[in-house]
């Protein structure tokens, strides 16, 4: 049954991956989107290609939402009704341990993986709350269900997520708005390549002699969350590809 049909999706991060994915999966569900990341000629190009393959309505806002002000001023600017938030947008740099990582791949992470998604929240939760209804999904990972060597600020944040998705669900509590994580293990889109400064052989090494899960594998999820019935809240989902079992046990055909 679609219950999407009409409403009204922002997603951030929506230029590659797992966000442009669920951007495709949602206008097929006939749900309006407005669709944000840093670059600003692929959010348009998506918008058009969305808007003629499936007619729905696609709206566009280039911003980083590490930036506080640009965040606030994206919110002020929205004319429509706000159903579901879809906090996507965030990013790995780096597998350095923490005696030698630099405090820039730190600050990146942290500023958009936990402030970037607190900052879009808190703006659009009370909008959610005058109307007694929504839905935010956080993109979170199983990297915040278990921390490994080489992440020690990009698990950190992962956990931020988790709690950050608990409280949220708290804060809430009693409201008709509904709160949701979705944790991907392995997914090859361009993270592992902006996790390795562009280097696109140490990216494809992450799933050598595997079958890693696909933008699409996330994206169904997301969406099944969000079409559950009204009453029904998904805290959150732990999708592995088969051939890993933690963020260690990984197993790959020589
Ligand atoms: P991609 O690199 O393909 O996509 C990341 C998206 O985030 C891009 O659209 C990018 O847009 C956007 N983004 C990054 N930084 C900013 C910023 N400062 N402001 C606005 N947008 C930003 O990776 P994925 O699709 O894999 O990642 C999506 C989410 O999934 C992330 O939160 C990631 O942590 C999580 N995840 C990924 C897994 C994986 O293995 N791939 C596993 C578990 C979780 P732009 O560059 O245009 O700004
Ligand atoms: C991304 C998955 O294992 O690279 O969140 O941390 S992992």
């Amino acid at each position: 049954m679609n219950r999407l049909e009409g409403k009204t999706a922002i997603i951030t991060g929506a230029t590659s991956g797992i966000g442009m994915k669920t951007a495709e999966l949602f206008a097929a569900e006939g749900v309006n989107l407005i669709l944000t990341g840093r670059r600003k000629e692929r959010l348009e190009q998506i918008a058009s290609t969305l808007k003629e393959e499936f007619g729905v309505g696609v709206q566009t806002a280039a911003f980083d939402v590490r930036d506080q002000q640009a965040c606030k001023e994206f919110v002020v600017s929205l004319s429509d009704s706000i159903d579901i938030l879809v906090n996507n947008a965030g990013l790995a740099k780096g597998t350095d341990p923490v005696y030698s990582a630099t405090f820039e791949d730190w600050d990146v992470m942290i500023d958009t993986n936990v402030k970037g998604l607190l900052y879009l929240s808190r703006l659009i939760s009370p909008l959610m709350k005058k109307r007694n209804t929504g839905h935010i999904i956080n993109v979170g990972s199983t990297a915040g269900h278990e921390s490994y060597a080489g992440g020690v600020v990009y698990t950190a944040t992962k956990h931020a997520v988790k709690a950050i998705t608990e409280s949220t669900k708290k804060d809430l509590h009693g409201t008709d708005i509904r709160v949701s994580m979705v944790s991907p293990g392995l997914v090859e889109t361009e993270f592992s390549e902006v996790r390795f400064d562009g280097d696109k052989e140490k990216a494809a090494d992450v799933y050598k002699g595997l079958k890693p899960l696909v933008a699409q594998d996330i994206a169904e999820i997301i969406v099944f969350v969000a079409n559950r019935p009204a009453h029904v809240n998904i805290m959150d989902t732990i999708i592995y590809p088969v051939s890993q079992s933690s963020a260690t046990m990984v197993h790959r055909n020589e």
